[in-house]
């Protein structure tokens, strides 16, 4: 058993709602339970700042499967939510997009996945919630959650109302 920690989030359609059931089903994967989740926050658009703003959140599991069945279980989860991937737009809008932020304490370095999440620490989206509902964690590498987010810039993120 691992505890993983997933990043949520989406900027088309009704966001807020996909994040929501996109985190309840994260409980329904096989052999995997949802341990937190975040609140829901609006965020504004980072790295590709020419499109809607996000709303994001983390949830954390524990899960039986290896890390690479997570990612692939997540991958599906995406479809099902109707994620379209277009492969000329780097950082586009997306109806949900998770990401394998944390698993365990180790580090993967595959050709499709790296734990941990190789922007985890410079991406405020991500720190604030992970912040929320887990300070203390440790990022390989990049020390605790509390001091990261002290080193990003949170403007503009905001729990939804
Ligand atoms: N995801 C990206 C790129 N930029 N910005 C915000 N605010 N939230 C995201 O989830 C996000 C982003 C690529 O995955
Ligand atoms: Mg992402
Ligand atoms: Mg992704």
């Amino acid at each position: 058993m691992t505890g993983a920690w997933i990043g949520l989030g989406a900027n088309l359609g009704d966001a807020a709602n996909t994040v929501r059931a996109a985190i309840a089903a994260l409980d329904e994967l096989p052999g995997t339970r949802l341990t937190q989740a975040s609140r829901l926050y609006a965020t504004p658009a980072w790295g590709n700042e020419d499109q809607p703003p996000f709303v994001n959140a983390v949830a954390s599991v524990d899960t039986d499967l290896p890390a690479v069945e997570l990612l692939q279980a997540m991958l599906a989860l995406e479809q099902r939510f109707g994620r379209v991937r277009d492969p000329a737009v780097h950082w586009g809008p997306r109806a949900l997009d998770l990401d394998l932020l944390l698993f365990g304490e180790q580090v993967l370095d595959l050709p499709e996945l790296k734990v941990p999440h190789p922007y985890l620490h410079k991406r405020a989206f991500v720190l604030v919630p992970l912040a929320e509902i887990a300070a203390d964690l440790a990022i390989p590498g990049h020390g605790r959650v509390r001091d990261a987010v002290m080193r990003v810039d949170a403007c503009g993120i905001a729990p939804l109302g």
